[in-house]
């Protein structure tokens, strides 16, 4: 009986299946692509149902098949500026009263090599106040930040792209260029579905051209994906890096015939770029020149259903415009400290 039960103990050990490792993702999925990335979107139709295109102050029918050509679109004039000083006015508060805030923000800069991401109350005003700065989802302090990441004329592309509610997800705002390498935000900024993600650029002034503006290469959004060594995401197991993406990305283009293009906008126009839209910013030749910025990083309600940083727990959403944007599970008495914006 012994002999039996060791014999059948082995056949099932045999013919047990090691568990299969998952595939790394080389690409976009074809069946979870946001519908304007199929082969057969209609924009025409789609724009005669949408009831948002009629009140915009742009034409979105034109605006939708630019984007598919070219992944990215510029709105002109969409954002009032009174919102903007606002918004410049709390950041300029932040970096004076620092020592009373607790917004993150990331400073590449060697000295901050071993701990980049640090809150503002940690940090002297004359490094906030200089380049190499981000602010880190400031959207979640200021009413006003929240409303200029979810404007009517921001969202009403969106959703349509998207062919589903906005979510708003994560927020940088810049006083100088950032100077980043090329790079497509999908491999840095993950949601559940990679292709479901866009990114906002909002100028908070004139670009000027000496001052780091960003760059993009109009088309990349359909070039072969890079491979990280472990798929299209960089984690802590990639084997390659953000200057092997870069370096990858700008021969690709150049390969294809895509030129880059340099982004000279004004106050209170926007930039909108897709999930895959290789850009980065240019050095900054004039170290006296400010670039000051608000980038917004957008996901569908379908593919972004938990804040990042509490993946396990229903976020609580705040609703502006049909969008909503969750509140940082971490800091809740930090949301909407800044409060002016609600009288605007
Ligand atoms: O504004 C910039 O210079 C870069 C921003 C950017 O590339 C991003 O947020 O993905």
């Amino acid at each position: 009986m012994a002999g039996l039960l060791n014999k059948l103990k082995l056949v099932a050990k045999q013919t047990f299946m090691p568990e299969r490792k998952a595939e790394p993702v080389t690409e976009f999925a074809y069946d979870t692509l946001p519908w304007i990335d199929k082969k057969d979107a209609d924009v025409e139709s789609f724009v005669q149902h949408y009831p948002a295109a009629k009140n915009l102050p742009y034409d979105l029918a034109e605006k939708m098949k630019f984007w598919r050509e070219n992944g990215y679109v510029i709105l002109d004039q969409v954002i009032q500026t009174a919102w903007l000083d606002q918004l410049w006015r709390e950041i300029e508060e932040l970096i004076e009263h620092h020592e009373e805030y607790q917004t993150l923000v990331r400073i590449d800069l060697p000295e901050y090599q071993s701990k980049p991401v640090q809150p503002v109350k940690d940090i002297p005003e004359s490094v906030l106040n200089g380049p190499y700065i981000k602010f880190n989802d400031f959207h979640d302090n200021s009413v006003i930040g929240k409303k200029i990441m979810l404007h009517k004329n921001i969202v009403a592309f969106l959703e349509a792209v998207f062919g589903d509610k906005v979510i708003g997800m994560q927020s940088l705002l810049f006083k100088y260029g950032s100077q980043q390498s090329t790079h497509q935000d999908f491999a840095y900024v993950v949601s559940e579905i990679p292709s479901h993600l866009a990114a906002a650029w909002i100028a908070l002034e004139d670009v000027h051209i000496d001052s780091g503006p960003l760059f993009y290469y109009p088309g990349s959004h359909t070039i072969g994906k890079f491979n990280f060594g472990n798929g299209i995401f960089f984690n802590n197991k990639s084997t390659l890096d953000p200057n092997d993406f870069a370096k990858y990305l700008d021969e690709t283009c150049q390969k294809a015939g895509l030129q880059k293009e340099t982004l000279l906008i004004k106050k209170g126009d926007v930039l909108i770029w897709h999930a895959a839209l290789a850009h980065g910013g240019d050095e900054i030749r004039n170290l006296s020149l400010t670039r000051k910025s608000f980038v917004c990083h957008y996901s569908s309600d379908k593919a972004y259903r938990h804040h990042r940083q509490n993946p396990n727990v229903d976020p609580i959403r705040r609703t502006i415009n049909g969008a909503d944007v969750f509140v940082n599970p971490h800091m809740p008495d930090q949301e909407d400290i800044f409060t002016e914006g609600k009288k605007m």
